[in-house]
């Protein structure tokens, strides 16, 4: 192994036995779905049946922590309504029910025809190949499009409203993805020398204990704040973190930006910002000084429903802590100006110096490659050029590629600037879950000539567009690499069990790749082409099996040792060499180069006039701990903790509108409604509801698309991004409720 990783030494071996049952270290990782890589140990029993998952307690991350979901991992392993074996279903007969069953080799050979087919006519860009949200499965999509020859790789959220906004803004104006320190980088963890505890941690628009994201775990919080750390949230909902906040901001939802604007004014008129790292290290300063200088605190109040004095307080905190870092969340990314909003956010910390410091922001270099995808070179600059959307939003087409959805979904409709003909979703739900406006997607899709899913369960998508259908592989069934977006570790997902004649994605992909392109999958099995990834740790696949977790030694003060740079040159990697807080690059896209607020729209603030018909404010999507968007409804442990998709709302707003817990209500907005069950709560704003995403009922009736059409939130959220492309109002809209009998 490579000196230049670090491992952890386990007490238990990497395979070992305990009375009747085989038990394996691993990690996992997607699917079911999931953000991370805890350390698991899985049990199998005599017959090679997957019977239980524990956490490992030897595993710094974790420390054998484990959510209730991987817990839970047999049942849905050995659920018996998962996918078994590849389906097909007549052209003339998608939508219905009637599915047969074919071998490997009948499904490879029915989509290759189809997809060479396209390919020939039209171009292999008439192919879109979309993923849901990130798994690790992500690298081997973009190389099997790529390697097709199609640029269209996206996922059919709009706005791509889920950390890219984040990361795209962050590589734009800092050359760099910044993930906040909490020691996650060191296999000794806090007891690391170099590591200082945060005196204040920000929690915005991110509930991390329940969402676990983008490599960072909710019990950090906890553990650090055992060390002495304070908290701030930034939630409109008075969840269990913030009654142990020290400040609590109930921000109106969309508004965030002003919010940040707000308390940067308060930070730049109280001189509590770092005066030596702005000058050093970042540019425009002034510039941005006299765009927070219009955010007042009058003004800011009325925008954001937060009073003056805990605006002032935040900051302060902020501005006076030794050091600070943000845990945010994708509430940032989910408002239509998510790009300006995420640039206000991070500023704050720029310009107060937290930045490659010590329980500050640290860089974590792997996640650009990771949201990059794979194999990039195999598709040739005549092909990039066509990728979808990169003419209006050049930012697309920066770093990571992938096409813009909402000009994809444009592109299915009117076949503009070309046709598009098939379709491969891979780990995606978009009817039910990831798509705005499911009826418009649906409508978009469902004359397309060929679509592939490929899933664990039958989805309201498969039931919906499907021509074949593939079964992949829970994290038990399959080998696999984890190198977990946000953090400087590798891990390995181990197969111990079997279930039916699944492939993992990892096969499927490879193995259609190799009858594809077979210069670009060169691999004769995914083992190898596991340590062919991973080649630059000097590692193979076994071996990195047997110690990992493998950490990759990291330092603080990157950008004063030339650390930040292809050039090796201090500094940052952006065309000024500094921070941008004016940023260049931006401006070359024709965008405002400073951060801006812009109201949500449809909202109070840009649509009065709508208010008196659509009274409330409405945000979706908070994550709760059984069930992972669109997923587990199927699965009877998990769906008993919540039964029904729910709407959140304050009992005396409710009691205005003669609405009891428990009843079933429309939520209605100008675009569509749903359906949902109303549970009572004074953790709400009394001006805002809030309603759980992906719902849909395994039980119902498939022709009909499992009642997706009546379930799904996104029925009232359009298709309309952020003018860089990225962001959209998953999180901000207005709506009418009533009773379902009442059908008004
Ligand atoms: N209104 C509203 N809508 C939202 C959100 C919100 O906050 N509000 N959040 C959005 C966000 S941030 C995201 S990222 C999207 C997520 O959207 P998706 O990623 O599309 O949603 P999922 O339901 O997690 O996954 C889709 C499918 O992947 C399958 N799957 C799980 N694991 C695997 C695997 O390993 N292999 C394969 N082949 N399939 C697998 C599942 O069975 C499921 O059917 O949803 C978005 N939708
Ligand atoms: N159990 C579980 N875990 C998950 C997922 C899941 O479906 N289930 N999905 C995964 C995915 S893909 C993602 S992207 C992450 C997302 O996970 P998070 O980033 O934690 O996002 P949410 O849970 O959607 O919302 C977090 C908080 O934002 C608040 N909020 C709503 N609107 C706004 C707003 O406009 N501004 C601010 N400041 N706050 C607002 C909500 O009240 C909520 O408490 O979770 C991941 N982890
Ligand atoms: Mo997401």
């Amino acid at each position: 192994m490579s000196e230049q990783y670090r491992t952890v030494p386990h007490e238990l071996p990497f395979k070992y036995e305990e009375g009747d049952l085989q038990v394996t270290r691993g990690c996992a990782w997607t699917g079911p779905g999931c953000h991370l890589g805890c350390g698991v140990i899985m049990y199998t029993d005599q017959d090679g049946k997957f019977v239980k998952c524990e956490g490992d307690p030897e595993d710094p991350w974790t420390n054998g922590r484990l959510c209730m979901r991987c817990l839970d991992a047999p049942e849905v392993t050995n659920h018996k309504e998962r996918l078994l074996y590849p389906m097909k279903r007549a052209r003339e007969d998608r939508g219905k029910d009637k599915w047969e069953r074919i071998t490997w080799d009948e499904a490879y050979d029915i989509i290759t025809e189809q997809f060479m087919d396209m390919k020939e006519k039209y171009g292999p860009e008439s192919v879109i190949f979309a993923q849901g949200t990130g798994r690790d499965i992500a690298a081997y999509i973009t190389r099997l499009a790529w390697s097709f020859g199609s640029p269209n790789y996206t996922g059919l959220l709009s706005g791509q409203a889920c950390y890219l906004p984040r990361i795209a803004g962050m590589a734009a104006t800092t050359g760099a993805p910044w993930i906040p320190d909490a020691a996650q980088q060191f296999p000794e963890r806090y007891d690391h020398p170099d590591y200082e505890v945060p005196e204040v941690m920000f929690i915005w628009g991110n509930y991390p204990l329940k969402s676990n994201i983008e490599g960072f775990y909710g019990h950090w919080v906890i553990d650090l704040m055992k060390r002495g750390m304070k908290l701030v949230t930034v939630d409109p909902k008075v969840t269990w973190l913030a009654t142990k906040s020290e400040l609590h901001l109930r921000v109106r939802p969309g508004t965030d930006a002003a919010l940040a604007l707000g308390m940067m004014k308060v930070i730049i008129d109280e001189d509590l910002y770092d005066h030596e790292f702005v000058e050093k290290w970042c540019y425009g300063f002034d510039e941005l000084a006299q765009r927070a200088s219009e955010f007042t605190l009058e003004r800011v109040e009325e925008i954001t429903w937060v009073p003056a004095e805990k605006i002032v307080a935040a900051a302060r905190m902020l501005g006076k802590a030794n050091n600070s870092t943000l845990q945010w969340g994708v509430a940032v990314d989910m408002t239509r100006e998510a790009m300006p909003a995420g640039q206000a956010i991070l500023a704050l910390w720029e310009i107060t110096g937290n930045m490659e410091r010590p329980g500050g922001m640290i860089v974590a270099p792997e996640i650009l490659s990771v949201a990059g995808g794979w194999g990039r070179e195999i598709l040739g600059p005549e092909q990039e050029q066509k990728r979808i959307g990169i003419q209006d939003y050049p930012l697309y087409n920066f770093g990571f590629a992938v096409s813009q959805p909402d000009e994809t979904v444009k592109t299915m409709e009117t076949g503009v600037p070309y046709e598009i003909h098939g379709a491969w979703l891979q780990t995606t739900n978009p009817i039910a879950c990831m798509g705005a406006d499911p009826k418009r997607l649906y409508n978009a899709m469902k004359d397309l000539d060929f679509i592939v899913v490929v899933d664990l369960f039958k989805t309201p998508t498969i039931a919906a567009l499907a021509d074949v259908v593939l079964p992949a592989q829970t994290f038990a069934e399959r080998n696999g690499i984890a190198f977990v977006s946000g953090a400087q570790r590798g891990s390995t997902i181990n197969k111990v069990t079997s279930v039916g004649e699944t492939k993992s994605d990892m096969e499927i992909n490879l193995e259609l790749g190799r009858r594809w392109n077979p210069e670009a999958w060169p691999w004769d099995n995914v083992d190898d082409m596991f340590t062919d990834m991973l080649k630059p740790t000097n590692m193979s696949f076994e071996e990195l099996q047997e110690v990992a977790p493998a950490y990759q030694p990291i330092e603080y003060y990157r950008h004063e040792k030339g650390m930040l740079r292809p050039d090796g040159q201090p500094g940052f990697n952006t065309p000024t060499g500094r921070i941008e807080l004016w940023s260049n690059f931006y401006s070359r896209a024709g965008l405002d180069p400073l951060p801006y607020f812009e109201e949500p729209e449809p909202g109070p603030g840009s649509t009065p006039e709508l208010m008196e018909e659509y009274p409330l404010v409405m945000t979706s999507g908070a994550r709760f701990w059984g069930m992972f968007h669109s997923e587990h409804r199927q699965i009877e442990r998990m769906r008993h903790y919540r039964p029904w998709p729910l709407m959140e709302i304050h009992p005396e707003t409710a009691a205005k509108y003669g609405i009891k817990d428990g009843d079933w209500v429309w939520m209605e907005g100008p675009l569509g409604r749903a359906k949902r069950k109303a549970k009572l709560t004074p953790i709400m704003d009394r001006r805002l509801v809030s309603c759980d995403h992906g719902w849909w009922f395994p039980e119902g009736d498939p022709e009909k698309f499992y009642d997706v059409f009546d379930l799904n939130i996104n029925n009232t959220l359009p298709w309309i991004p952020g003018k860089s492309g990225f962001g959209s109002n998953y999180k901000s809209s207005i709506c009418k409720i009533y009773k379902v009998e009442e059908e008004k």
